[in-house]
């Protein structure tokens, strides 16, 4: 990934524009929020733009001919059309709104993965995968008896693509990986794992839930066949995600859940589904997200995504170097410069739990445990670790307090 060495982000700026950012935790404790890789806070922006939408245009989409209705689809379809633009789709019909990331990759295994893979097909993921890219294709390997093999993350939190090489004389079906790890935070060079994945013949899927948010993803770039992830990690709402697929591939998959909308004729005993990509949209939408997941867009590239990944890459820096010298904590994944900002730690005598406790009295918000991907704990021969996480609105200030709150975690237990 590029690294825009200035960084040029007003982040007194960015903090204003979100409402809870200025709350305190208790009087006088203000909210250190370092948990934006759980969900991100949201913009005024966002949650304006919501407001809005509810106080003068809702109604239901793409069934009515009244104003109301007809500005709600314009909406709706103006923010795949953005989301498309976002993400460099050619077509904005390549756009699936699903609930959310984990949807997105179910959606997949569901309807792709049910009509193309058979039984001794491979598939391969990777060690450090998040549940949502995991547990889909392990219900589809017990159903269609494909093969699962995975990428081996190093010891240094990188994966280890000599071994990918290997697995890919296999000839896999498809090769479906995190484009950043929501525990190592490393971020994984896709582009080389998708053109090898390519000359295998098998199809890619990203797992984009922690890198859409962070920095500039061009799926045409990438080259990727389908993309996944979900809005409220991006200063968008909960409830919206999405999947981006190639057209070719969208338009041989069968729908997935059946309903209004995504049929284009309907008898008693048989349906004509609709094109894509309302194919893959059944009942009524998440018309309100989608509204605030355009403003989320906006916002983020109004800042531009240049500058929020430089912001973050020099606050991940600097935590780094500021945790390490504490010399009681043992943080996890590779160094900075292959890492977003991302770090999971662990206190030698300390359960992540209790140190997220202490935290928190300090109003620091961080997250403990296994944070989705157990497989990848196991591996490292640890149960749980804590986590931090920066995003555009975080502060160095924030990291002295974090790390001010470990000294006082340490001196506590000790
Ligand atoms: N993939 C990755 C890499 C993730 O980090 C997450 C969520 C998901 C998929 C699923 O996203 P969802 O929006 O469908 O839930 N990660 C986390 C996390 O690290 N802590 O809480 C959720």
């Amino acid at each position: 990934m590029e690294r825009v060495v200035a960084n040029n982000l007003d982040v007194a700026r960015v903090r204003a524009d979100f409402p809870v950012l200025q709350r305190e935790i208790k009087p006088g404790v203000p909210l250190v929020y370092l948990d934006s890789t759980a969900s991100s806070q949201k913009p005024l922006q966002v949650i304006e733009a919501m407001d809005r939408y509810y106080r003068s245009s809702n109604a239901n989409i793409h069934r009515g001919i009244h104003t109301l209705a007809e500005e709600a689809t314009a909406l709706y379809e103006g923010a795949r059309k953005r989301t498309a633009e976002f993400i460099g789709a050619a077509r904005a019909r390549e756009i699936i709104f699903t609930r959310n990331a984990t949807e997105a990759i179910n959606l997949v295994a569901y309807t792709w993965g049910r009509k193309f893979l058979q039984p001794g097909d491979l598939v391969i993921l990777t060690e450090m995968e998040h549940h949502a890219n995991l547990v889909p294709w392990q219900l589809l390997a017990a159903e269609r008896e494909i093969r699962l093999e995975f990428i081996p993350v190093r010891e240094d939190g990188l994966l280890n693509l000599e071994e990918y090489d290997r697995l890919l004389e296999q000839k896999p079906k498809l090769v479906s990986f995190t484009h950043m790890s929501n525990v190592l935070g490393t971020i994984n060079p896709a582009e080389e794992i998708i053109r090898k994945a390519h000359e295998a013949g098998a199809v890619t899927l990203v797992d984009g839930a922690q890198s859409v948010p962070h920095f500039a993803v061009d799926v045409q770039k990438l080259g990727a066949d389908f993309l996944a992830f979900s809005a409220h990690k991006m200063c968008g709402p909960t409830g919206i995600g999405v999947l981006y697929g190639r057209q070719e591939l969208l338009e041989a998959m069968p729908p997935f859940l059946g309903g209004g909308d995504m049929i284009k004729k309907v008898e008693l005993r048989s349906f004509q589904s609709n094109a894509i990509p309302h194919k893959f949209e059944a009942g009524t939408p998440a018309i309100a997200e989608a509204v605030g997941l355009a403003a989320a867009i906006d916002y983020l590239q109004g800042l531009g995504m240049e500058a929020i990944a430089a912001h973050e890459h020099e606050l991940t820096q600097y935590a780094m170097e500021q945790i390490r010298a504490l010399e009681t904590v043992d943080i996890f994944g590779p160094e900075a410069e292959h890492r977003g900002g991302v770090i999971a730690f662990t206190m030698e005598g300390i359960h992540p739990h209790d140190i997220s406790q202490v935290l928190d009295t300090d109003g620091i918000a961080v997250r403990a445990g296994h944070h989705c991907a157990m497989p990848l704990h196991l591996k490292f021969n640890i149960p749980a670790t804590t986590r931090a996480s920066f995003y555009l609105y975080n502060t160095r200030e924030e990291v002295d307090k974090l790390v001010r709150g470990l000294v006082k975690v340490r001196r506590m237990f000790s």
